[in-house]
């Protein structure tokens, strides 16, 4: 893919983006545990205009960076929208508040965090929006999903695959299906 340069407050150019939207949550909400809010969530996006056409499991995964806050569920869907993508970073805060979240400081424990990881080759670089995600090649909990429904796209900066990225994670970056994982970090 060639990396493009593109001006977010337009639309798609094909309808066919691949989009990539991370979840996250690793505290009750009124949906119920961790698991439940991102299933609601993944709805919530359905109901907003970027239709879910792709999702990968749901994984448990240690804090990051490594403290004492409960592990988090994650999971990674692809969307399609005619949105552009400054327009689906207000669906996503829209949903992030209506699910309750009140924002603290980064990193803080979270009802429901929502990330635009990619969208495509393009490139944003502004102050409300970066795209890529700016530390989405650095986290087990974007990559690790991302691979099981989106194995072949590449950095469009570093130019660096799924694969690539992932074989250079650190490794106390704990990461599993939350299925085999047991439930035992969750809460
Ligand atoms: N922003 C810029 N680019 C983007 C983008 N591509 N997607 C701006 C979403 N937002 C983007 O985010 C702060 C600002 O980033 C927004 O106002 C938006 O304009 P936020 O969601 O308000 O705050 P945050 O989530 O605390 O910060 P941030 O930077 O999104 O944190 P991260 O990097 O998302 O990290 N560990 C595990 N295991 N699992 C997790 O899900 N999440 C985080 C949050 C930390 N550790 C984690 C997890
Ligand atoms: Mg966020």
């Amino acid at each position: 893919m060639k990396a493009v340069s593109f001006d977010p407050r337009h639309g798609d150019r094909d309808g066919t983006s691949l989009i990539i939207i991370a979840l996250g949550a690793n505290l009750p909400s009124r949906f119920g545990d961790p698991a439940q809010t991102l299933l609601a969530a993944r709805a919530a996006m359905d109901e907003s205009g970027l239709r879910v056409v792709a999702e990968s499991r749901i994984w448990l995964t240690a804090p990051v960076p490594l403290s004492d806050q409960p592990w988090y569920h994650n999971a990674v869907v692809a969307v399609e929208t005619g949105l552009a993508p400054l327009a689906i970073l207000e669906r996503l805060q829209e949903i992030e508040y209506d699910f309750g979240r009140v924002r603290t400081s980064r990193n803080a424990p979270r009802l429901l965090d929502l990330d635009l990881v990619a969208y495509d080759d393009v490139i944003v670089d502004r102050p409300a929006l970066i795209v890529p995600h700016p530390r989405m090649h650095e986290r087990a909990f974007v990559l690790r999903p991302m691979a099981e429904i989106a194995p072949d796209w590449r950095h469009p900066v570093s130019g660096l695959t799924m694969d690539q990225m992932i074989a250079a994670l650190p490794d106390d970056q704990q990461a599993s299906p939350a299925g085999e994982a047991g439930e035992r970090h969750a809460g």
